[in-house]
């Protein structure tokens, strides 16, 4: 594992202890016939995607999932030997690509296969899961009448393997039960209409991982609880483990000053110092993902909560301080310092999104920096 340098004083931490727990608990109460997928799309939600992979897998995890073609070369390049599958939808014309970096596509069309067809000529076979659309209304087969078509058309081609079907819950982390119910039960009717059932069958989110075991059948695509985050606020009392939050974002005080009463801070100097006052500067701004409705935010200075003061930069921002604080003293934006914890839905409450978001949305700007039994194990500079 390597160690790249950065020269700003931002980073992220991932803890990788955490992610290694959290899908750990999850494999113990999975039984044993169940794959855990690890879902490392987008870089990981944020959190580096090789990184996570090989957390996963030495975890428990045996597949990885991800949305697009190039995540699952991206993985293959950094030396991920493992079975991939993508998630979303790909190009016929790349089947053979995918073939030769041995990448699982997921298919909907028959259209698609038969088109895919002429590009696989000479390649190794591609590996297929069909999906199946059961409610989210994004991308699957929806009847009985389309599965039979693309199994017979993707049967009848040996350059295809066709290993598995999936469908995806659109409200498995609410705690109304009612359409959850309604697509498993959509989703093992079809399932049941396969002339030969493929070897593994799979549905689950984190969420229904951890509440439903009914919706296990072979597998599980673990996403934003193997990061430490709950998939929603409402269901967070019903997991059956507590999770550990892996993401941390840090920073340091790159300037500190003494502003007298009626002196202003930042663009559109909309912040006015009420008495004297130590303001400080920090290196991170919006185009690394600390947006600029996170102007009423709080961060963490030895351990209190400091506020951010006056409009985001693009890649500074200025803090009140309660008192003078030497210019280098490490400001914690997510996570914890001391007694005090910034998480990662604090932070979504204010942008009024979704945690899933708040991970996604840290930029390769911000070196990722990894921990492994307190120690650094590897160094991520994204830019370099
Ligand atoms: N499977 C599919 C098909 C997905 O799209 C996702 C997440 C997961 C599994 C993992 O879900 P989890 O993170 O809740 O465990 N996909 C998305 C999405 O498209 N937008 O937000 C999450």
């Amino acid at each position: 594992m390597g160690v790249q340098p950065f020269y700003r004083d931002t980073w992220a931490e991932v803890n990788l202890d955490n992610i290694y727990y959290n899908v750990e608990s999850l494999k113990n109460i999975l039984p044993n016939n169940v794959a855990l997928f690890a879902v490392v799309k987008a870089n990981a939600y944020g959190h580096g995607d090789i990184q996570v992979a090989r957390t996963a897998i030495r975890a428990g995890a045996s597949y990885l999932a991800v949305a697009l073609i190039d995540e699952a070369i991206a993985l293959r390049k950094k030396g991920l030997t493992e079975p991939v599958l993508v998630l979303g939808a790909s190009r016929p014309e790349n089947a053979a690509l995918a073939a030769e970096y041995d990448i699982t596509l997921t298919v909907f069309q028959k259209e698609w296969i038969d088109k895919a067809v002429e590009f696989l000529k000479d390649s190794k076979p591609l590996k297929l899961h069909i999906k199946v659309d059961t409610g989210m209304g994004r991308i699957g087969v929806k009847t009985k009448q389309e599965l039979r078509e693309v199994e017979s058309a993707i049967r009848t081609n040996s350059c295809f393997y066709l290993e598995g079907v999936f469908t995806h819950f659109a409200t498995a982390d609410q705690l109304d039960r009612t359409y959850y119910e309604q697509q498993l039960a959509s989703f093992t009717k079809l399932v049941e209409s396969f002339e030969q059932r493929p070897e593994m069958v799979h549905s689950s989110n984190s969420a229904a991982a951890l509440r439903y075991p009914e919706s296990y059948f072979n597998g599980v695509r673990f996403g934003i609880s193997m990061y430490g985050l709950s998939p929603s606020p409402e269901i967070e009392t019903e997991l059956p483990y507590p999770l550990k939050e892996a993401f941390s974002l840090r920073t340091k005080l790159v300037h500190v000053k003494e502003l007298q009463k009626g002196e202003n801070v930042g663009y559109g100097a909309t912040y006015e110092a009420k008495a004297q006052e130590w303001i400080g500067t920090l290196p991170i701004g919006y185009a690394d993902g600390w947006i600029r409705k996170l102007s009423r935010q709080a961060v963490l200075v030895n351990g209190k909560r400091a506020s951010i003061t006056g409009r985001i930069c693009m890649d500074q921002m200025m803090i009140k301080l309660p008192s003078y604080v030497p210019v280098g003293t490490e400001v914690t934006l997510i996570g914890r310092q001391g007694n005090e914890l910034i998480s990662v839905n604090e932070i979504a409450d204010v942008l009024e999104t979704i945690n899933y978001e708040v991970t996604c949305m840290m930029s390769n700007r911000i070196p990722r920096v990894y921990l492994q039994d307190g120690k650094i194990v590897e160094v991520v500079n994204g830019l370099l």
